[in-house]
């Protein structure tokens, strides 16, 4: 279960005060050491994550944070890492202790509404102070989702007693709040049908394995009840004659997309992993709309090229180099170009004319999600690669062709 990318699994980020026992909840419902515990305040920094199946949610990932209330030197760096765990939450758990609700728990419940993430109190170190009936009266106008708890000197059927009751919390939470459930391609063609996958095997692709989201394609297909039969483009022509009919649908790479389409029947469906992924994990329709606002860019306009993770950047890399160059040779114009990494996505996105974004891989849904809406909201286009690179081919009307009707 631990194979679940950390993408595909339920986010549970954990904050508060400082002090208030966030890492010994942790480390009590993991039952492990994750996170440092100490009577210090601020002894928790960074993002702690901790994968694991927890029953009977499935797969999650337990994101303890730095105190919202940290006035040490650092304090701003450490705020900015513990917001962008705001993008990715399924659920907001916050830790805090009896009488204690404030304007830092306001404003985290602010942003809980905001981004509709189901709200979890969980009062601590009810051992030395217990819940008062008033404080648990003011709570519950807050959220149905609260309990208490102590996370020291207790037994294992106390502990066992928290997991569960906090286990039962965060299943009602992801039946209430996970975002809108996006098939990947089971939709575009009849169960039982054939899907031909389209892959090629370079010096850029990994040794030995596909990639995610190839690997999750296949899955999805097979999960459907239909047939996947995957070729390398080199491959792909000489397949086609041997299949006794026509396939039901055709995915490709977006970088051998002209040649597949050349070689494709115009009445067969034919699209790439990218404008799945774009659908998959964010907002197929703001990235076509990106897509068509390539040709609206100006000389000197600011776009930036947004990467989810970093990786090692290859010589001849898609985002640092291939996308730039094809975006200039298209445009013709001398364009300013940006390109980020990791979870370090700007938050001034005000200065661009477009964010071409990565396949998002590695994100959840709601964090795409809430990267469409955020570039939305500062009137800034957002597409992804592969429906770049189909716009700068010719050919996105027809990688767009199966979402028409849908
Ligand atoms: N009495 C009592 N002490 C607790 C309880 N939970 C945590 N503590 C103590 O509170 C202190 C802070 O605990 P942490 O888990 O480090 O708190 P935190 O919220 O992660 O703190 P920061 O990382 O500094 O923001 C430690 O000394 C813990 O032993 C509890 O339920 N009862
Ligand atoms: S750069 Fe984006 S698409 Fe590529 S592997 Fe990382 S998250 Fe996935
Ligand atoms: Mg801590």
């Amino acid at each position: 279960m631990n194979n679940v990318s950390k993408s595909l699994r339920f986010q549970i980020g954990i904050f508060g005060r400082t002090n208030v026992g966030k890492s010994s909840f942790l480390n009590m419902i993991t039952g492990q050491k994750v996170s440092i515990v100490s009577p210090q305040p601020g002894t928790t920094t960074d993002v702690v994550e901790k994968v694991m199946e927890y029953r009977p949610v499935g797969p999650v990932v337990f994101l303890d944070t730095a105190g919202i209330d940290d006035s040490s030197r650092l304090s701003t760096e450490r705020l900015q890492r513990t917001e962008a765990v705001f993008d990715r939450a399924d659920v907001f758990a916050v830790i805090t202790e009896n009488g204690f609700w404030g304007e830092y728990e306001d404003w985290l419940r602010e942003k809980a509404l905001l981004k509709k993430v189901p709200f979890v109190i969980i009062v601590n170190k009810i051992d030395v102070y217990p819940l008062s009936d008033d404080f648990q009266k003011k709570l519950n106008a807050v959220t149905p989702h609260v309990m208490s708890c102590s996370c020291v000197d207790i037994d294992n059927s106390e502990k066992e007693a928290v997991k569960d009751t906090f286990g039962k919390i965060l299943a009602a939470c992801g039946e209430e709040g996970s975002p809108h459930k996006q098939t990947l391609v089971r939709d575009l063609f009849p169960k039982g049908g054939l899907a031909v996958l389209v892959v090629p095997v370079d010096a850029g692709a990994p040794k030995g394995r596909l990639i995610m989201p190839q690997v999750q394609t296949i899955r999805e297909i097979l999960d459907g009840d239909s047939a996947a039969l995957v070729v390398k483009e080199s491959e792909y022509g000489s397949v086609l004659p041997m299949l006794s009919g026509k396939p039901d649908i055709v995915i490709c790479d977006s970088q051998v997309v002209q040649k597949v389409i050349a070689q494709t029947e115009q009445d067969v469906p034919c699209t790439t992993f990218s404008v799945l992924f774009a659908r998959f994990k964010g907002d197929l329709t703001k990235a076509a709309g990106g897509a068509a606002s390539i040709n609206k860019l100006k000389k000197c306009d600011r776009v930036l090229i947004a990467e989810a993770c970093t990786h090692h950047a290859a010589e001849d890399d898609i985002g640092r180099v291939k996308i730039p160059r094809w975006l200039r040779q298209h445009t013709g114009l001398d364009l300013q170009i940006d390109v980020c990494s990791g979870r370090d996505y700007p938050r001034d996105l005000e200065q661009y004319s477009l964010i071409i974004h990565c396949g998002a891989c590695m994100l959840t849904r709601r964090e795409m999600l809430s990267r469409c809406s955020e570039a939305a909201e500062k009137g800034v286009p957002i597409t992804n690669y592969g429906l770049a690179i189909s716009y700068f081919q010719g050919v996105f009307e027809r990688v767009m062709e199966p979402f028409r009707e849908l």
